[in-house]
């Protein structure tokens, strides 16, 4: 906790480290009441020693040092000096000068400190959850445990023993090969293991407790055997399969895709239920939150099931984009975090082959990146600066890292790019590098050079292209004119032109891509698709040989993170949701329709005119939708998923982004209006979409057109989770109408579904509809689930969102019930979480009653769990761009926030940004 304002920390500043460690010998003894750590560090000198001995510093947070000896002989007050966060040794080595141009020294420190797992209430360092010990050392975790120097650029071989009871504690985990275990005496028992690669501490793991093992094996492509061990609690024995099953996929695709083969003999992951994010990439022994490893389908929906798929691979990905080759500093967050999480697209979309993947995506780049892009907290994907690395792990440096190497696959093409990465693995292994390190190797693999393009890296905000297409008729040509520009964001005023690819086609009357052939080349473009290099201020190109005016069909596959803006008529929307031959694009179109219609409405409201959608204003919208059901019931072959994903609405978070200043209220109303006006609208075609695909209520075995929409028992497939989806938004739909018919169908869903997914959907629906049957569905939801904290969480998260004016009430009142539990992340992000940033209607409610809650959870977490308070106060820093009263209230509680006493850096960083 801070005395002082605590310091930022800048890239600018980075050098080697002094000492470099080249073994770390440990031992955890592990008790109840206190933990003894003992570390053997063997370190050498990584400078010239004969200008003089640099003293040591060892980073180290809420330890209590026992003792510490320098080549054996124990230190006494003098030799060293230790503050609250670091231990400094000022003649660590050796005794007597050297000459100039000496050779490294080294030398042996032993270290013994003691620490409470049991009283770390931060999930960071070692801890313990459900009765058991696990670790967190990404980022600055491992300084909790012992001092060292807790940096990505010290890279060291462990060798690390586990002592513990044999009884509470028989399973001991930590990374690599184990390779000693035994009776340590009395109740006791020890495991020794060694990892054979080198690696930075923040990849360091421990486990001990009373875990099952759930086996299955991988054999890589040159005929490795590697076991795969998975371990749960006892009653969680049977929830494993689909993890094992991803893990395995994951591992076969890496090898297929990149060529990336796994390393050690065995791969582990742990589920726990404490846990302040997703999963943990530890060398060999992975941790994740239980949510992202359990299911089946009584308990799991298919997004839970695809969420499992998506972060089991992004973990064993890092095996290799972050392990064998990690960063040099925390700046280089992005080189792990960007390439990984492209890595994950990759593989999800290969798993589903379907646009999808990429949708959800944009959707959140969207949602989350560019509103951060355009707030108090942006920063570039490799930030210059930072008080707090933990408030780091942003939307920036992952989503729109992941965009950014997502643009150099799209320059480069699927070849190039390969001969990029291959580079970069061999180039690299073992070591930690930088993004320079990364564009390096593809502009070396390539002969090409990508100076400009590296302003993705050091550029905050999100870019803009304005693009205007005229057509010629006389000259059959086409002409699109393109100018970028990017607003100045902290920091920024002022930015250079980036280096972007614009994926476009030409699409001609017939619904056909038209050959694209720019002036002065001899031939058309190979495909519909090309990649334009978009690098001035303004460009135009000007394609040939178009026989009749074209609609432009530009960003295909959004191949760059920018905001396009291109005036559309409706009909031209509607033609290309109708006809591109880009699924993304097809969605988009349909978005950007709907778009039209909600600023509208928005905007009426807001010179004071009621709600109204007379004459055609949503005609053009419906027809879409009607033919695209229509079409759905025709060609059960067709993308389900993608249709549900077509008549889903732009998000209320979303649509804010278009709206100065944003009046959360209106939106919601208006969206709510235009979804109630098309469910009016195309109840008939709902309807049907709703029972062709719904299995569980009706089974009557009825199967109007021969083809399989889903019924059956469940299964988790991109086909079946694609007519749940699509099911279950036109039952939503059907229930803004609040008939008994709607009600019926609802409730009998709720009641007879045979898995998560239908449940909770119909759950969802009724928690968000002003009926009687709501609070019995809730209530009877409960008493099935209540031994399940998985679902739980569902249970707290609807109703933290449900749209009824009593939420903040109901939210309130969940606080206390053994549903909740403040120390779990899981629990506050589900209740407290969705209210304040999934809840924008509910949230932003114009008596400030919604931000007050918020502080004051902030401010009690800030003691618990620093890293969850600074998350959850994120739901708060965009407080500029609402109206004044809003504004006023957010200020007061921001600024009461700011002048507590006891400030955590995590949330002290983003309420003084927030503020400046
Ligand atoms: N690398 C971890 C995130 C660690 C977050 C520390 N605050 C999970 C991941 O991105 O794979
Ligand atoms: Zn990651």
């Amino acid at each position: 906790m801070l005395k002082d304002t605590p310091k930022a920390i800048y890239l600018k500043d980075y050098r080697p480290p002094d000492y470099l460690i080249e073994t770390i010998d440990l031992r955890f003894d592990l008790g109840e009441e206190v933990t003894e750590v003992q570390s053997r560090l063997r370190l050498t000198t990584n400078y010239d020693l004969g200008q003089g001995v640099r003293p040591l510093v060892l980073d180290g947070q809420d330890l209590a040092l026992e003792s510490i000896a320098l080549e054996g002989r124990p230190l006494v007050q003098g030799d060293y000096s230790v503050e609250p966060e670091s231990l400094t040794i000022a003649r660590p080595c050796p005794p007597q000068p050297c000459p100039p141009g000496s050779g490294p020294a080294s030398f042996t420190l032993d270290i013994t400190t003691r620490i409470k797992p049991q009283e770390n209430t931060s999930l960071e360092g070692l801890y313990k959850s459900g009765g058991n010990f696990c670790t967190q050392c990404e980022a600055e975790g491992f300084r909790k445990m012992t001092y060292y120097l807790d940096r990505p650029d010290v890279m060291a071989s462990f060798t690390t023993t586990i002592i513990a009871d044999r009884e509470l504690y028989p399973v001991l985990l930590s990374n690599g090969n184990l390779i000693e275990q035994g009776e340590w005496g009395g109740n006791r028992h020890f495991a020794r293991w060694q990892d054979p690669f080198k690696k930075p501490c923040y990849l360091f793991a421990l486990v001990a407790g009373k875990l099952v093992r759930v086996e299955d094996s991988f054999v890589t492509r040159s005929g490795r055997q590697v076991a795969l061990h998975l371990y749960v609690q006892e009653q969680n024995r049977d929830k494993c399969g689909h993890a094992m099953r991803s893990l395995k996929k994951a591992m076969r695709w890496d090898e297929e895709a990149y060529g990336r083969e796994y390393d050690l003999d065995v791969y582990m992951i742990v589920a726990v239920d404490d846990f302040n994010m997703g999963a943990m990439e530890n060398k060999g022994l992975n941790l994740f939150n239980s949510r992202y490893v359990l299911a089946k389908p009584e308990i799991a929906t298919d997004s839970d099931y695809e969420g499992i798929q998506g972060v089991i691979g992004h973990e064993y990905f890092h095996n290799w984009s972050g392990n064998r080759i990690t960063c040099r500093d925390w700046f280089q967050l992005s080189l792990k975090e960007g390439f990984t999480v492209f890595r994950e697209q990759q593989f999800t979309a290969d798993m589903t082959k379907s646009a999808v993947k990429r949708i959800h995506d944009v959707r959140g780049l969207r949602t989350h990146q560019f509103a951060e892009d355009a707030g108090p907290m942006a920063h570039p994907v490799r930030p210059e600066s930072y008080v707090e690395i933990n408030n780091f792990y942003t939307a920036t440096v992952y989503s729109k890292g992941a965009e950014v190497v997502r643009m150099l696959h799209n320059l480069l093409g699927p070849e190039g790019f390969r001969k990029g990465t291959d580079l970069y693995f061999q180039r690299h292994d073992g070591q930690a590098v930088t993004t320079d390190d990364f564009v390096r190797a593809m502009e070396d693999a390539n002969g090409i050079n990508l100076i400009q393009f590296k302003l993705w890296y050091t550029q905050a905000g999100t870019p803009e292209l304005g693009i205007c297409c005229d057509y010629d008729a006389e000259s059959r040509t086409c002409t699109l004119t393109v100018r970028q520009s990017c607003p100045p964001t902290p920091g920024q005023a002022e930015k250079e032109p980036f280096h972007i690819p614009l994926a476009m086609g030409l699409v001609g009357r017939d619904g056909r891509d038209l050959p694209l052939q720019l002036a002065g080349e001899d031939a058309p473009h190979q495909g519909g698709t090309r990649v334009l290099a978009i690098r001035e201020p303004e460009q135009t190109f000007r394609f040939v040989n178009i026989p009749a005016p074209p609609v432009p069909s530009l960003l295909r596959g959004f191949s760059a993170p920018v905001k396009l803006n291109i005036e559309y008529g409706d009909e031209e929307l509607s033609f290309l949701l109708a006809n591109d031959s880009d699924d993304f694009n097809r969605w988009e179109a349909g978005q950007n329709l709907a778009m039209k219609i909600l600023l509208k409405l928005i905007e009426d409201r807001r010179q004071g005119a009621a709600l109204s959608l007379a004459g055609d204003t949503a005609s053009g919208l419906t027809a879409a939708f009607r033919e695209t059901l229509r079409e759905t019931l025709e060609h059960p072959e067709l993308d389900r998923a993608l249709v549900a994903e077509v008549l889903t609405l732009p998000s209320e978070g979303y649509i804010a982004e278009f709206m100065d200043p944003i009046d959360p209220m209106i939106i919601h109303e208006a969206r709510d209006f235009l979804r109630r006006h098309l469910a009016r609208e195309l109840k008939q075609s709902f309807s049907a979409v709703y029972l062709v695909n719904h299995d569980g209520v009706n089974h009557d075995g009825a199967n109007h057109d021969g083809a399989n929409h889903g019924r059956g028992p469940y299964h988790f497939d991109a086909q079946s989770a694609g007519s749940r989806s699509l099911k279950n938004l036109c039952l939503s739909y059907l229930m803004e109408l609040l008939d008994p018919e709607a009600l019926r169908l609802c409730t009998e869903q709720f009641r007879h579904a045979d898995n998560m997914t239908d449940q909770v959907s119909a759950l969802g629906t009724l928690a968000n509809a002003d009926c009687p049957q709501r609070v019995d569905a809730l209530s009877a939801f409960y008493e099935q689930w209540k031994s399940e904290p998985l679902v739980l969480d569902k249970w707290l998260a609807i109703q933290a969102t449900s749209r009824l004016p009593g939420t903040l009430a109901e939210v309130k009142r969940l606080t206390r019930h053994p549903a909740f539990n403040i120390r779990n992340p899981n629990k506050v992000r589900s209740l407290i979480g969705a209210f304040c940033r999934s809840n924008p209607v509910r949230f932003h409610d114009a008596s400030g009653a919604g931000y007050e809650f918020l502080a004051d959870y902030v401010l009690e977490l800030n003691g618990l769990n620093p890293q969850v308070a600074a998350r959850l106060l994120g739901a708060m820093t965009h407080w500029r761009r609402y109206d004044a009263d809003r504004q006023a209230l957010m200020n007061a509680q921001l600024e009461r926030i700011l002048a507590a006493p006891g400030l955590s850096k995590d949330v002290y960083e983003i309420a003084a940004k927030s503020l400046a």
